[in-house]
């Protein structure tokens, strides 16, 4: 019998047909560490990036050896190799934004903070990423000092979840007013934007502050009962990313990606024994993703 073909590639159209027809992507970057477990860091930037329609590049900062419940360990690359990366990335690709993840090490930081590279990127987010949800830590000494000091005054805005903003702030959190009071204070010392991320306050409602330029943006959200909730944090980071890219305002930026992050974590599908955040149907769900 002779076989009938599933695709149909007859009326394929020639790649210079289908440059003129279909609108650009516009690429973004993230400099972070590689998650074997697909969950976080690079691979969720990633997903998250294609999901909202956009392209995206990637730098890697270094391996970890992980699942969702155990980090079984860190291999930092070279600074100088990170730097290669960034230099290879921005000589070819239009950066319309970028994020910045796990980066490890004060060395790390240093050469992802040379101003030259950022010539062309009109936005930078910044994640303070100081552990992973199973509590490994994801930092050597020094390396929230270095991002505070050589990475924050070039960035946008920075996105820290509650512990990452008590350690950059320095005094403890324990009610929306003291976030309100942090995202004040780290907004007007770095002279960035801050949005701290308040899952880890108890309560039915989850509420995020964003301090930006001297106006207060509060966002509340209830609580989604999410069996597993790794790689939200750079999930977020990612989407907010995406969403500036698209040139939102950066209020409604942090609206949408914390909308992308709820819908990620409420249509987890079981991907036996992990429940990994859903991130095409979170874009699916959402009314204005894609461009
Ligand atoms: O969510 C923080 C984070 C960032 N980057 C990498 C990670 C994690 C959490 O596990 O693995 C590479």
């Amino acid at each position: 019998m002779p076989y009938t073909p599933i695709c149909h590639y007859h009326e394929r159209m020639k790649t210079e047909d289908v440059a003129n027809v279909v609108k650009p992507m516009r690429s973004i970057l993230t400099v972070a560490g590689s998650d074997s477990g697909g969950g976080a860091g690079i691979q969720a930037d990633l997903k998250t990036f294609t999901s909202l329609g956009l392209f995206g590049t990637s730098v890697v900062t270094c391996l970890t050896a992980q699942n969702p419940d155990r980090v079984f360990g860190i291999l930092p690359v070279d600074p100088l190799f990170v730097a290669k990366q960034i230099e290879a990335v921005c000589d070819s690709f239009p950066i319309f934004a970028m994020k910045t993840g796990m980066l490890y090490s004060p060395e790390i930081v240093r050469v992802v903070a040379d101003e030259d590279i950022y010539e062309g990127i009109a936005v930078m987010v910044v994640d303070p990423v100081m552990a992973s949800a199973c509590g490994a830590r994801l930092e050597k000494d020094h390396t929230i000092e270095a991002i505070c000091r050589e990475l924050l005054p070039l960035a946008r805005v920075v996105t820290p979840n509650i512990q990452e903003a008590e350690v950059i702030w320095g005094n403890s959190i324990s009610s929306q007013d003291d976030m309100r009071r942090a995202a004040c204070d780290i907004g007007h010392r770095y002279d960035v934007a801050c949005v701290i991320k308040g899952a880890h306050l108890p309560g039915d409602e989850v509420v995020d502050v964003l301090y930006d330029e001297g106006e207060e943006f509060i966002y509340s959200s209830y609580r989604v009962e999410a069996r597993q909730t790794h790689g939200a944090g750079c999930t977020f980071s990612a989407a907010l990313t995406a969403f500036l890219a698209q040139r939102r305002l950066l209020c409604d930026a942090v609206d949408l990606a914390k909308e992308y992050v709820v819908r990620a974590l409420e249509e987890a599908r079981p991907t036996r024994p992990h429940t990994p955040l859903n991130f095409d149907a979170a874009a699916a769900l959402m009314a204005y993703t894609k461009e």
